[in-house]
Formats: C-alpha cells, sequence, structure tokens
C-alpha cells in the first residue's frame, strides 16, 4: 500500500490549505516590513479641532451665518425654513435643520435683498416661470399651520393673483388681483382671509397666516389684519409640492418681485411671536 505523501495528508485534511503558505486563512503572521504602516501610532486630533456642527446651522457649501431674524425663527421651532441666503446654485437650503431643501426653478436671481439687513439675502423673481419648488414630502401635510415670508413686490395688481407661497389646492399665501395679500383654502371664493388694503409696490412686507382648528388669520407687518372660518377644521392632507413665487402645474399666478425667508410651522404661531418676528426683521 502506498503512503500519501506528509504534506499531500495535510493538504487534503486542510481542504487544499498547506500551512506554510501566506494565503491561507487562519491566523495572520504578519512579516516584520509591514508593521511600520499598520501600527503607526495614531495622531490625536488637535484640541483646536472645531466642535460638531449644531443640528440648527444650516447645510450646504456656502453656509451663511444665522442673523438676529434667523435666531427668532428658529427659535419657534419651524418645520422648514427657506432663507435665500444662496448666492449661485438651484438648492435652495432649509435652514431649520431637517434638509427640507427646495430647487430654484428656471434660475431666479438669488442673492437679492429684500432691504433689511436682519433678513440678508433673498430670492429675485421677475420672469413668468422663476420660483422656488419643495417636492412633497410627508412632512407637508400639516392639520394646522403657519406660513410667513417677506416680500417687495415690483407689481402689485394682475390678471389672476400672484402666489407668495402655496401648496397645491391645499393652502395659500397670495396678493390678490388688485394687491391684497390673502392667507386662503384654494377654491374657496371669497378667501378665508383678505387685507383690507393692497400693498405698495417697491416697499418691504412680512406676512404670516396662521390655521387652527378652522380659525385662519393674516398678519401684515404684525398686524392681525383679518380673520376668517374655514369650512374645515383641519387642513387636509394631499401629495402637492409647495412652491414659491408662481404655480406649478401651468405659466399662472407668477410672482413678480422679491421674497424672503420663507417659514412654515405646524402649528399657529402666536400674535405675541409673530410681531415679535416683525420687529426683528424690518
Ligand atoms: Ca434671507
Amino acid at each position: 500500500m502506498r503512503t500519501r505523501p506528509l504534506m499531500a495528508v495535510l493538504s487534503i485534511a486542510l481542504g487544499g490549505c498547506v500551512i506554510v503558505l501566506p494565503a491561507c486563512p487562519g491566523p495572520t503572521v504578519t512579516s516584520p516590513t509591514s508593521v511600520a504602516p499598520e501600527t503607526a501610532p495614531v495622531v490625536p486630533r488637535p484640541v483646536t479641532a472645531p466642535p460638531p456642527t449644531p443640528p440648527t446651522e444650516p447645510r450646504g457649501p456656502n453656509p451663511a451665518p444665522l442673523t438676529r431674524y434667523a435666531f427668532a425663527v428658529l427659535d419657534d421651532r419651524p418645520v422648514a425654513y427657506w432663507r435665500f441666503e444662496e448666492e449661485a446654485g438651484v438648492v435652495a437650503m432649509d435652514a431649520s435643520g431637517q434638509n427640507r431643501h427646495g430647487r430654484y426653478l428656471d434660475g431666479p436671481v438669488v442673492g437679492d435683498s429684500v432691504g433689511t439687513v436682519a433678513t440678508g439675502r433673498a430670492v429675485s423673481l421677475e420672469s413668468q416661470t422663476d420660483g422656488v419648488l419643495i417636492e412633497y414630502a410627508p412632512w407637508t401635510d400639516m392639520p394646522s399651520l403657519t406660513v410667513e415670508a417677506w416680500v417687495r413686490a415690483s407689481q402689485v395688481s394682475s390678471a389672476e393673483g400672484m402666489i407668495i407661497a402655496d401648496k397645491g389646492y391645499t393652502w395659500g399665501l397670495f396678493i390678490d388681483p388688485s394687491g391684497r395679500p390673502s392667507f386662503h383654502l384654494p377654491g374657496d371664493i371669497p378667501p378665508e382671509t383678505l387685507a383690507p388694503d393692497p400693498i405698495v409696490a417697491g416697499r418691504n412686507y412680512h406676512l404670516a397666516g396662521t390655521f387652527d382648528d378652522g380659525a385662519m388669520t393674516l398678519y401684515v407687518n404684525g398686524v392681525a389684519v383679518s380673520h376668517g372660518v374655514a369650512n374645515v377644521t383641519a387642513i387636509r392632507s394631499s401629495p402637492q409640492p409647495i412652491h414659491l413665487g408662481r404655480g406649478v402645474g401651468a405659466v399662472r399666478f407668477e410672482f413678480h418681485g422679491v421674497i424672503n425667508d420663507v417659514a412654515l410651522y405646524d402649528r399657529a404661531l402666536t400674535a405675541d411671536a409673530i410681531v415679535r418676528h416683525y420687529q426683528t426683521g424690518r
């Protein structure tokens, strides 16, 4: 009977693995020449390393420093907050820290201003199609709501009215054809709230609309100028995007002028909070 060579026996017993080959699985024997790169001491981080970015800081390639107005908004915990501090690109950063970014449509002029230092740069919308789009997401379905924005319109009257901020067929902050601000649920005529006076072209305004259990209020420069009662007690959910400065499905309702610092909250802010925002940002 022939006897298998010892190496062949080991090879069979170990499934074809030969102990002396470095490619075999099992405990690793490290050659002396590979020690240096593998075991080089870890250099501790310098004590001056910057701390992690707080969650409320805006994310992006060029985050703008927070203004006192931005702090006032963030103190009231918005669900989304677009400051329009970008100077280029197509992303409108959400400063709420929740990454609910928007997208600039059709090349609006970014980096403009409504003229107040507190609110910084803004977005200027003068063509029929420029605006900002925030794609639908479940967070946009809010039974109670506050929407606020700074605006400086370059024209006030229009054929159909001008959208400031709108969630299609759900709610809208609007300038009606005669130039009067409105916060309404689309389709209801007359609108639930409507300012008694038109805005003036070239002037800055802080506008806010609130909805709570069917009660709707429109604020202009911190003053509640119109109250209304909706035919629902909770804003319905709908898979519609939010859009600023224009309609989405057609070239309609285009806003002409500058929009700045649009914030949304999933509840009705108090009158005190809204006047505080106006006073801080004007
Ligand atoms: Ca801004």
